[in-house]
Order: structure tokens, then sequence, then C-alpha cells
């Protein structure tokens, strides 16, 4: 059992909270909301709240993978981000050289594997390198994936699945009624995450309560936690509340009696 405790905002009471080792979500995906807005009531530029974001970045990964989390998925950069200021842009696309610079021997002592989807192709030659080496640094890493979405969007890789499928059709390859839920898996970015590709639990921070283009298929079957902190102030006990809020949600009676809902 994993203790933490948990004081109420209205009453200020202590409440000591325990997590279920044998059930903690092999998947979490997170969309890391608010760094902007973080910023913003410090009076400070919204870049400030991104570079405060990847600190807590590595702060959450490393508390995951001390819980036992399978992968991490972290939503750090959509294909609708481009459309943010030039400068803002161009700071984002330093982060993920920033982080190596500073993550990785990190990363590998606590034998965290990185790995990234999206169309990365499209992102400037420095921080294709950054990824490309960050990879390539933690290969030999065994235990929890840490997964960047980057320059993601959920269509456009259903789109981009498609495509595929249908190149494969009209090659001959395929017949239509071969396609069927594996098929498209198999086209998609989690691909090689294999069994644990579907995130067990979603969390977005800041308040927000959409998905934003985010693993629109992958979800289908998640538990969805928003939280009101802004992605800076996220930490160790936030994740372990957004964890016991979804043990509450997904028992595992014991192993004896079925689910009450299918999957
Ligand atoms: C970014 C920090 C977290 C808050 C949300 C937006 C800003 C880590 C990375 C990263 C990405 C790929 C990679 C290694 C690190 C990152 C962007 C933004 C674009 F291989 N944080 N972070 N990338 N933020």
């Amino acid at each position: 059992m994993f203790s933490f405790s948990k004081k109420d905002q209205v009453t200020g009471e202590v409440a000591e909270r325990q997590l279920d080792e044998q059930n903690i979500p092999a998947h979490i995906a997170i969309i890391m909301d608010g760094n902007g807005r973080w910023a913003q009531q410090r009076h400070l530029p919204r870049i400030a709240g991104h570079k405060q974001g990847m600190n807590t970045v590595k702060t959450v990964a490393k508390a995951a993978s001390h819980l036992g989390v399978k992968v991490l998925t972290l939503y750090a950069f959509s294909t609708e981000n481009w459309k943010r200021p030039t400068a803002e842009v161009n700071y984002l696309m330093k982060l993920p050289v920033d982080f190596f610079g500073t993550f990785v021997p990190d990363l590998i002592k606590n034998n965290i594997r990185v790995k990234v989807m999206g169309y990365t192709d499209q992102l400037p030659a420095a921080t294709q390198k950054a990824v490309r080496d960050a990879i390539a640094d933690t290969a030999d890493c065994t235990g929890m994936v840490l997964n960047f979405a980057l320059n993601y969007g959920g269509r456009a890789e259903i789109v981009t699945a498609v495509q595929k499928l249908a190149q494969q059709v009209q090659a001959g390859t395929l017949t239509p009624d071969e396609i069927d839920d594996a098929a498209i898996d198999q086209q998609l970015m989690t691909q090689d995450l294999g069994e644990l590709r579907d995130p067990d639990l979603l969390i977005r921070t800041s308040g927000e309560e959409r998905l934003s283009n985010f693993m629109l298929w992958q979800v289908a079957y998640s538990e969805f936690v928003f939280t009101q902190q802004h992605w800076p102030d996220f930490d160790q006990t936030a994740l372990e509340e957004a964890i016991y809020e979804y043990q509450q949600r997904h028992r595992r009676y014991g192993g004896l009696a079925p689910e009450p809902t299918t999957k």
C-alpha cells in the first residue's frame, strides 16, 4: 500500500489515503494544461510557465515510475500549437533540447525509456536531434516508458492510419472486411506500446474538461480525471490523488467477480 495525506480545502481536515499497489493504472496520459495561466497569475511571461512546466514533467515522471506506472504519455505540443505567437513556438521547440541536456542522466538512473509520438519530421532540426538522442540514450532502459506526444493530433493520426489502410487495399494486400479494431490499432502511433497502447487513466490539469484532439481512438475506455491545478503546480501528491480517484471508480473485486462494465 502507498499512503498519502489529503487536506480538505474547506474543513482543513487531513485524511490518510491508501493506494492499492495492485491497481496502479498501467498507462497514464496527461494533458498538461495551464502553464500560461500559471505564469500570468504571477505577472510572468507565458514562457516562464512552460519552463516551470518542464520541471514538473521531471518530478511527475519520477513519481509515476516509483508508483509502478508502465507508460506515461504527456501531451507536450499539439498540431494546433503552431498557431501560437512565433516567439512562444520557438521557445517550446527549445524545451526538448533543454530537457535532454538536464534530465537524461536522471532518466537513465531511474531506468526510464523515452519515446515520442507525433509528426516529428516537421520539427526544427535541433529539436529532432534532441528527440533522437534522448530515445537512443535511453534505449536500453527497461522501466517506465515516458512517451511524449510532440506535434501530435488525434484526428491527423487517424487520417494517416486510414490512408495507409486504403493504400494496402489498393495494393491488394488487404480486403475491406479485414479492416477491424486491430488493423486500425496497428497503424496508430501507439502501435509499438502493444497491450499498453490505451491509457487506463487520462488526466487534464487546469480545469478545462475536454480532449482537445488527444488520443481520440485510444481513450475509448479510459477513466478521465480533471484537476483544477495548473500544470506547474501538479506534483507527486496530485498524481496520487488522481490515481486514488481512478481506483475508486475502477475496483478490482479481488480478481473474483468480473468487472461490472464491459470493455
Ligand atoms: C514542453 C513543458 C511541459 C508543459 C507543457 C508545454 C511545455 C518536455 C518536452 C519534451 C518533448 C519531447 C522530448 C523531450 C522533452 C517538451 C515541448 C514542450 C514542446 F523528447 N516538456 N516539454 N516539449 N513543455
